[in-house]
């Protein structure tokens, strides 16, 4: 295994000086290494950051992402490091290879075949030590003579693990909130959560309160919950709720402008602001406590202070909760496949 203190020191002396990226849990030691604040609110912008460094230095950026960001990163390589020829390097954490959640299939299976169809490189990052580091020196001369980007996957296991303290507080704990809200559902009334825990958890609450059919999770597809639930909420007439995370949220930022502007009546957003991408292991956001609700309050919206004036409210209702890192204990996996969760999200029938 690699120590990702010696990487990052060893990235460094060639010359690789400039780190950007969206947190992944199989990175997360190698990210917890790096020097500063190099966090974006997706991987499209990583990518935007790291062009932007090079036209201004000449030097490469490297950028840090899970493999279910892929697909954000896409459009600016291929539009614009393949066009100009600018090289990055990437670091892309490899889940879904071997079985893994099922939001972690189609793309484990793709991310090789995709970074190949649009003519970037890419290895997988060795684990012994030595080896990566003559990976690193060859692909720096790659990137060097073609001017192009190279990618490395990296493996669960890659990074040898290193001591995370947390300090971040908070005044509410999402679980509570969360078992709060399910205690209140009406019939018909609707959950849809983003990815990472706060999903993991409604679900596991929603299953011990025999709430299933209340419930929608947003699994890998971080920042795009608000719209969803935005529609459905819409479309349905149904009273929703949607729970959101503060890196989630900043991932596609517009989704917020435009339901706080719609603001239909039967749409109640909550967004549990932990300061930090908690599921994948990372103590840092870009957003400070409070800064959502003056986020969402300049998109015209006016944020509650509490669950129950969200749950009472009769019309379009926000609300940021502040949150510490508690996270459920024996937080469980759905037992159920996906099409039978929707089914039953649905009113239909399981087989
Ligand atoms: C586009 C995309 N990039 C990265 C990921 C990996 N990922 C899953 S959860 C998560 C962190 C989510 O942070 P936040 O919304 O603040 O919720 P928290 O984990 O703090 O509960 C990340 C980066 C993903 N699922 N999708």
């Amino acid at each position: 295994m690699i120590d990702p203190k010696d990487f990052v020191t060893y990235l460094k002396t060639q010359g690789l000086e400039y780190f950007t990226g969206v947190p992944d849990s199989i990175l997360k030691n190698f990210i917890n290494e790096l020097p500063e604040t190099h966090l974006k609110a997706n991987e499209g912008s990583a990518i935007a950051a790291a062009i932007g460094y090079h036209l201004a230095t000449k030097n490469i950026a490297t950028v840090y992402m899970q493999n279910s960001g892929l697909g954000n990163a896409i459009n600016p390589l291929a539009t614009m490091a393949l066009v100009y020829k600018i090289p990055v390097l990437l670091f892309i954490g490899w889940r879904g290879e071997d079985k893994d959640e099922p939001q972690h299939e189609v793309m484990g299976k793709a991310s090789a075949k995709m970074l190949e169809a649009i003519g970037i490189e890419h290895e997988v990052l060795s684990i012994e030590e030595n080896k990566s580091k003559s990976q690193i020196v060859n692909a720096y001369n790659r990137m060097h003579n073609q001017q192009s980007p190279y990618a490395f996957l990296v493996r669960k296991n890659t990074f040898k693990s290193t001591q995370q303290i947390s300090n971040i507080q908070g005044t509410h704990q999402r679980s509570s909130v969360i078992k709060e809200l399910i205690s209140n559902l009406k019939p018909g009334d609707k959950i849809f959560a983003t990815a990472g825990y706060t999903g993991r958890e409604l679900y596991a609450l929603a299953k011990k309160m025999q709430k299933l059919e209340h419930i929608f999770l947003g699994t890998g597809a971080m920042g795009h919950i608000s719209q969803l639930a935005l529609e459905f909420a819409l479309n349905s007439g149904k009273n929703t709720y949607c729970l959101d995370g503060d890196g989630s949220a900043i991932m596609h930022l517009g989704n917020l402008q435009e339901m706080s502007q719609k603001a239909p009546k039967n749409l109640k957003y909550i967004v549990f602001n932990n300061s930090s991408h908690q599921s994948v292991g990372l103590n840092e956001s870009l957003w400070k406590p409070g800064e959502i609700s003056r986020a969402l309050k300049s998109f015209g919206a006016e944020p509650v202070d509490a669950l129950d004036k969200l749950i009472q409210s009769k019309s379009f209702s926000v609300w940021e909760a502040i949150c510490g890192q508690e996270v459920m204990d024996s937080l469980p996996r759905p037992e159920e496949n996906p099409i039978d969760l929707k089914k039953l999200f649905l009113n239909d029938k399981i087989k």
